[in-house]
């Protein structure tokens, strides 16, 4: 269909369970899993299946959560009655564990399913990487990069990103992990903070106090403790509102060029959270589908076994748009697809425009302001580039 055939010379999969889709955090929540029928309605319309390995994944098992969670956290997590309504609302002196059950990380219905098929799908992309029998494997329904050992936070509550690349760890001795969600990476930051065998990148909105989570400063680079090989191995980019693609390309061009020169990644796990896209209904910035996939042609030329995780992303035809297109990307058939959304996409009447590419004015309305300056970008760059030199090996 559409001409759109397997890429020549490598092998794209998709893992996907349609019934991560059903799940739902609560009416008021942001968090819609509903966008991945969406992405998935897109991509299908767009005949992309037909080029790639498209897998069911299953749930993760608990001895395979187990590898980056606490056992205390997921007995609590499989056991914990649902809630219908967020705790700090409805009865704000029951006792919070694990900081599960708050209006952020509600105990919603099926919950230990829901993270475990998320797991279950960032898994098996990276068993697929490591046998070689994937290039580029796609996870939307993973990214959940705000989750700890034994906490949940942020609508994270298990880190599939963390225990995806522990699996690469298996298999290839340096893994790069990149972050464009308009959220810091802290729970992926924070899992690889004593070791040199992970670089993590976050691009982010930085506001600490009034934009959540509050860490990720250009300073915060890993703990500088005297023996701590990880310690330069963690990169933040914090950025202020409006960031346009223009300045994202390049700022994401040059340092993860760079990084890749130095660091000599065997494997990238792209963390691809849409909620950078301008419009989005926690998101600051003023990126397109454009700026935001370009991020991601520019890993898979680097030509390195890659994941690609979904994340945030809060307009859920924004979602779909850009992580349908990134998913074109993977499969180099980008160049071929029409930009006008085919007329038989299921719920094609949610996209509101009928192309994958809405020009900021058709979004917004009025373009937020852009707080960041040619000056302070460079600045970061600057301040990378030292970072860099301490990395060796
Ligand atoms: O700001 C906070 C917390 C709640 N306060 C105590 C501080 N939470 C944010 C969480 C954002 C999570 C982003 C996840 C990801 O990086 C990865 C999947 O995209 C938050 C926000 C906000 N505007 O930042 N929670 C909510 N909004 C929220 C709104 C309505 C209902 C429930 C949560
Ligand atoms: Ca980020
Ligand atoms: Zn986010």
């Amino acid at each position: 269909e559409f001409g759109i055939t397997r890429p020549k010379g490598y092998t794209v999969s998709y893992h996907a369970n349609p019934e991560m889709e059903k799940h739902h955090f609560g009416q008021t929540h942001p968090m819609k899993p509903w966008r991945l029928t969406l992405t998935k309605s897109l991509v299908s319309a767009y005949g992309m299946p037909f080029a790639m390995d498209n897998y069911n994944t299953r749930a993760a098992t608990y001895e395979e959560l187990n590898s980056f969670h606490a056992s205390d956290y997921l007995d609590y997590l499989a056991s914990a009655p649902a809630e219908d309504m967020p705790r700090d609302i409805d009865n704000p002196d029951k006792e919070v564990r694990f900081n599960l059950g708050g209006s952020d990380c509600p105990l919603f219905h099926g919950l230990y399913d829901y993270c475990s098929m998320s797991a279950g799908g960032s898994l098996d992309a990276a068993r697929k990487i490591c046998n070689k029998q994937s290039d580029i494997a796609i996870a939307w329904g993973g990214g959940l990069h705000h989750a700890k050992r034994s906490e949940a936070s942020g609508f994270c509550y298990i880190n599939d990103i963390v225990v995806a690349v522990l699996q690469l760890l298996r298999c290839f001795p340096r893994v790069l992990y990149i972050d464009i969600d308009v959220h810091h990476g802290d729970g992926v930051e924070e899992a690889f903070f004593s070791t040199d065998r992970v670089m993590t990148v976050s691009f982010h909105k930085y506001a600490p106090e009034i934009f959540f989570p509050g860490t990720g400063g250009l300073d915060d680079n890993g703990p500088k403790s005297e023996h701590n090989p990880g310690a330069h191995h963690a990169i933040n980019v914090p950025l202020n509102d409006g960031i346009t693609d223009e300045q994202y390309e390049h700022l994401f061009q040059t340092i993860i060029g760079k990084i890749n020169e130095v660091f000599r990644p065997s494997a990238i796990a792209l963390q691809c959270g849409a909620d950078s896209l301008a419009g989005d209904r926690l998101g600051r910035f003023n990126l397109q589908v454009q700026g935001h996939a370009a991020c991601v042609e520019f890993c898979k030329r680097l030509n390195i076994p890659m994941i690609m995780f979904g994340g945030g992303g809060y307009t859920p035809r924004n979602v779909a748009r850009a992580w349908a297109f990134e998913t074109s990307i993977a499969i180099d058939a980008h160049k071929k697809i029409d930009p006008i959304i085919p007329q038989h996409t299921p719920w094609r009447e949610r996209f509101i425009h009928d192309t994958l590419f809405p020009t900021l004015e058709q979004i917004l309305g009025e373009p937020r302001a852009n707080r960041n300056t040619q000056k302070r970008l460079q600045e970061i760059v600057q301040h990378v580039h030292e970072q860099l030199r301490f990395v060796t090996h």
